[in-house]
């Protein structure tokens, strides 16, 4: 989305370039818990904004706790410092509804208590605050969206949402899926191009009409079972299960059921454009695609 509105954009992971990064984006091997690899990348690209997307998410950060810390609280301390000394302008944050923890009435809205029990809601909610410490303190303009479970064709790793995106992909490869939650788990959930660009529409939005730093947004909200519903009736004969996992299904009871993101529609005009239906009919041909490139789907 940023390369086609024209600006120069670099990409950046531990892992090499994804077979399907678009052809004008250059490749730079990062890891952002080594410092001195995050300042030599800066000096060499002085960029003027960094989106930072790199995280360990809830279901690998419980299983691995200690590389989830250093990933995800370590790695945003180093890329707000490394943001701070080479002088860039921006820095926008993907912070995520685990920031919450059990117990708020829904709705959720910006301002309530943030009583996350996972090590990757723990660590998000310290890159909201520390990011805001460094606009306040620094002038670095860092900017947060929250994100519901995201639901893309390409094969999910190591969130807790990961059962609804697997719904389409392997009801679309095996025919079948048992989902690790109940049928009644209720989160909210967001179409990837809907959370790609509210990314790039926070960026774009004037400073002054923005009240704060981090926002809720919201896309939808169903339980896990009309997720399955939808999948099953754009796909006859697909059949999709569940048999909860006491670990996952405790992850996914300890987050909101519903998000208030009216902040955000107030202040830089936020507005979904795909609800579960539209998904589904956009998603299936784009999951047939992936499964020609990944025909032995996804671990889950
Ligand atoms: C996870 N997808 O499951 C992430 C997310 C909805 C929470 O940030 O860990």
């Amino acid at each position: 989305m940023l390369l086609a509105r024209g600006h120069e954009v670099h990409g950046s992971d531990v892992n090499p370039r994804p077979a399907g990064a678009p052809e004008g984006l250059p490749w730079h091997h990062l890891d952002v818990t080594d410092p001195a690899e995050i300042a030599a990348l800066f000096r060499e690209l002085t960029p003027g904004a960094v989106f930072h997307l790199a995280a360990l998410l809830s279901a690998t950060g419980e299983s691995r706790p200690q590389v989830a810390y250093a990933v995800n609280q370590t790695g945003t301390f180093n890329v707000l410092e490394a943001c701070r000394e080479h002088g860039v302008r921006q820095l926008v944050f993907t912070s995520t509804i685990a920031v919450f923890g059990p117990g708020l009435a829904s709705p959720v809205g910006d301002d309530v208590p943030l009583r996350p029990t996972t090590m990757y809601g723990i660590t998000k909610v310290a890159g909201e605050l520390l990011g805001d410490y460094y606009f306040r303190r620094y002038g670095v303009d860092f900017r947060a969206v929250r994100f519901p479970g995201l639901i893309s064709a390409t094969l999910p790793g190591g969130g807790t949402s990961d059962y609804a995106p697997l719904m389409y992909i392997e009801g679309l490869r095996a025919g079948r899926y048992e989902a690790f939650c109940r049928p009644d788990s209720r989160i909210p959930m967001m179409y990837m191009p809907d959370g790609i660009r509210a990314l790039v529409e926070l960026a774009a939005a004037p400073r002054e009409r923005l009240s704060r730093s981090v926002y809720n947004i919201a896309a939808f909200s169903p339980t896990a079972q009309e997720i399955a519903d939808s999948v099953m009736r754009a796909l006859p004969g697909v059949s999709i299960t569940f048999e909860p996992d006491p670990r996952r299904q405790a992850i996914l009871d300890s987050w909101p059921d519903a998000l208030d993101d009216s902040l955000a529609r107030r202040d830089w005009g936020w507005r979904p454009e795909h609800d579960l239906e539209g998904m589904t009919a956009a998603l299936i041909p784009e999951v047939r695609a992936l499964l020609r490139a990944h025909p032995e789907g996804a671990a889950h």
